[in-house]
């Protein structure tokens, strides 16, 4: 079967008490038992819901998985993941990530005895001198956000199962259209599902993708021990978006490309960042392991002053956190997405104060080529 057929047919039959085409929002907390223990499958929402089930078989047959847990946010998918490792345990991570991920890590979870390791996974040598007798995970994301930087995937999961530790992947910035990490041995997908899965900016979700029955029951624990799930009509929302997301993600990669190519060559920008230039360090791996390069553009425009210029300018664009939408979001990573990261830290990775990161849309190219000209066009005047 096709991506585009298992997006709009995987996890959801035809409702069998209606024949609904639709999967229904189960708006219910409980569900009626016909006597002790005799039930239909569901017995209290926060275990099940026949709405999220939906969307968790979707998700996991789009990663090529076996199970999918659907959580009420990005970050809470990426919390529940790190419940697979415990006290005392080290875990190898990107140094460049989503900030609110650095900082779970770092902030949060480091006073629960976990040893957080930042190293450069697009040099997996890298990888291999952090590894220790007691890593357990190697947690990456690739392209990373926002100075998408891509590692390779085959090779870092070949050094971590050597070394008996899973290798976990956030393909937010890709989703599963565009690269399927599972493919190349990865163990665990994770998703922020408000990005592209989800694609209308309408709702916050997370999900965690996997193979592994073990590790997909102890999640599957996790979700309903701690609870962070996502709703029913949140649930719905991202049936809704998954629909179209081949389609979507075929427009956004054709802008993303073609905003890369006029920023590339725009006076006013110093450095681009994206993984479709062929100025991109990393530009051939990108080819091999991505079936496009997306559209998130990040550029560094030297200044605050001129990114401020930029993002105040912009009319087409909207100033604001978030991606994947189907309209263009312009954000400032410095003091937006990753101010919780040292600016020592920020500074060494390239999101300096002149770094600008656009979410292409899905509207008309040439508007959004046109409004980004503008707005540059100001700098200096
Ligand atoms: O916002 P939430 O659904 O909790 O997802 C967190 C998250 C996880 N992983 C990646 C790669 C992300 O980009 C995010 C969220 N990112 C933004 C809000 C942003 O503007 O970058």
């Amino acid at each position: 079967m096709g991506f585009a057929t298992t997006a709009i047919h995987a996890g959801q039959e035809p409702d069998s008490a209606t024949g609904a085409v639709t999967v229904p929002i189960y708006q219910t907390s409980t569900y009626a038992q016909e006597g002790l223990g005799k039930h239909k499958g569901f017995e209290y929402a926060r275990t099940s819901n026949p709405t999220r089930l939906a969307l968790e078989r979707n998700l996991a047959a789009l990663e090529g998985a076996r199970f999918g847990y659907a959580f009420a946010s990005g970050m809470a998918a990426i919390d529940a993941t790190m419940r697979l490792v415990k006290a005392g345990d080290h875990v190898i991570v990107s140094d460049n990530t989503y900030g609110g991920t650095n900082r779970l890590f770092k902030r949060v979870l480091a006073n629960y005895g976990i040893e957080f390791e930042f190293v450069d996974t697009s040099d997996v040598t890298n990888v291999e001198a952090a590894i220790k007798d007691n890593t357990r995970m190697v947690f990456v994301e690739t392209p990373t956000n926002p100075v998408m930087i891509v590692t390779d995937l085959t090779a870092v999961t070949d050094i971590a199962h050597a070394a008996g530790a899973r290798v976990v992947c956030d393909n937010t910035f890709m989703s599963p259209y565009l690269q399927r990490p599972i493919e190349f041995g990865v163990d665990i997908v994770v998703h922020s599902t408000t990005k592209f899965l989800n694609g209308h900016s309408d709702g916050i979700g997370g999900a965690v993708v996997l193979n592994n029955e073990d590790d997909a029951s102890w999640i599957a624990f996790i979700q309903n021990s701690a609870g962070a799930i996502l709703s029913p009509f949140d649930s719905w929302l991202v049936l809704r978006g998954v629909k179209t997301l081949a389609l979507r993600m075929e427009q956004h990669d054709k802008s993303g490309r073609a905003v890369a190519a006029f920023l590339e060559d725009h006076p006013k920008v110093q450095k681009i960042y994206y993984p479709g230039s062929k100025s991109h360090k990393q530009h051939e791996l990108a080819k091999r392991q991505q079936k496009g390069f997306g559209s998130m553009v990040s550029f560094d425009v030297g200044s605050l002053e001129a990114a401020r210029i930029v993002l105040e300018s912009v009319t087409v664009c909207t100033l604001a956190e978030s991606l994947g939408g189907v309209e263009t979001l312009i954000c400032h990573p410095a003091t937006m997405t990753h101010a919780s990261v040292a600016p020592e830290v920020r500074e060494r990775l390239g999101i300096t104060d002149g770094l600008v990161r656009i979410s292409v849309g899905i509207e008309d190219t040439d508007d959004i080529i046109a409004d980004i000209d503008q707005a540059l066009g100001k700098i200096g005047k």
